[in-house]
């Protein structure tokens, strides 16, 4: 199963490795991307957004897993506001084996992961061989489909983020 995680408000970094920190109480966190710095996408005014990947082993079902990001998400002190604005922390779930369903709640693979470069790059970096379960297309491929813009931009290992 592979997720991702975003945050764009307050220490990104740091909320980023507390929601791997508490993923990790759930279940194996089996790899973990890069952080990198991401162009808002949806919303323009609003700040940049730390964006990672990781894969993880999970026993239960698809929802058992969404409740345990949204247990998260909330614990974490996300506050709800408007569709793609800011957030302390969003863990969305985007691939769950290969499974495909158009029901929610998760819809399967992850409606948007084609289109945004914040999503492909992380998972191409921790996933080269997965590929997108309806395009069968891997993310680096997808990533070669999609604008330079909005864009990202790998943090360093001492957390220089240009
Ligand atoms: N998440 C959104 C909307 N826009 N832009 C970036 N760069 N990164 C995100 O994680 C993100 C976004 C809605 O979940
Ligand atoms: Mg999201
Ligand atoms: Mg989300």
């Amino acid at each position: 199963m592979y997720l991702g995680l975003g945050s764009n408000l307050g220490d990104r970094r740091a909320r980023l490795l507390d929601a791997l920190e508490r993923l990790s109480r759930y279940c194996p966190v089996l790899r973990v991307s890069s952080f990198y710095r991401t162009d808002p996408v949806g919303f323009a005014d609003q700040p940049d957004f730390y964006n990672a990947a990781a894969a993880i082993a999970w026993p239960g079902t698809p929802e058992d897993l969404l409740d345990a990001l949204r247990s998260i998400e909330i614990d974490m002190g996300r506050v709800p506001r408007f569709q793609n604005g800011p957030r302390e922390i969003d863990l969305d779930l985007l691939d769950f084996d290969g499974l495909v369903r158009s029901h929610p709640d998760p819809v399967l693979p992850h409606p948007r992961i084609t289109t945004r470069r914040f999503v492909l790059t992380p998972l191409s970096e921790i996933a080269p061989a997965w590929r997108h379960p309806v395009w069968k297309k891997t993310a680096a491929e997808l990533l070669w489909d999609l604008p330079e813009k909005p864009g990202v931009s790998r943090i360093d290992d001492d957390g220089n983020d240009g």
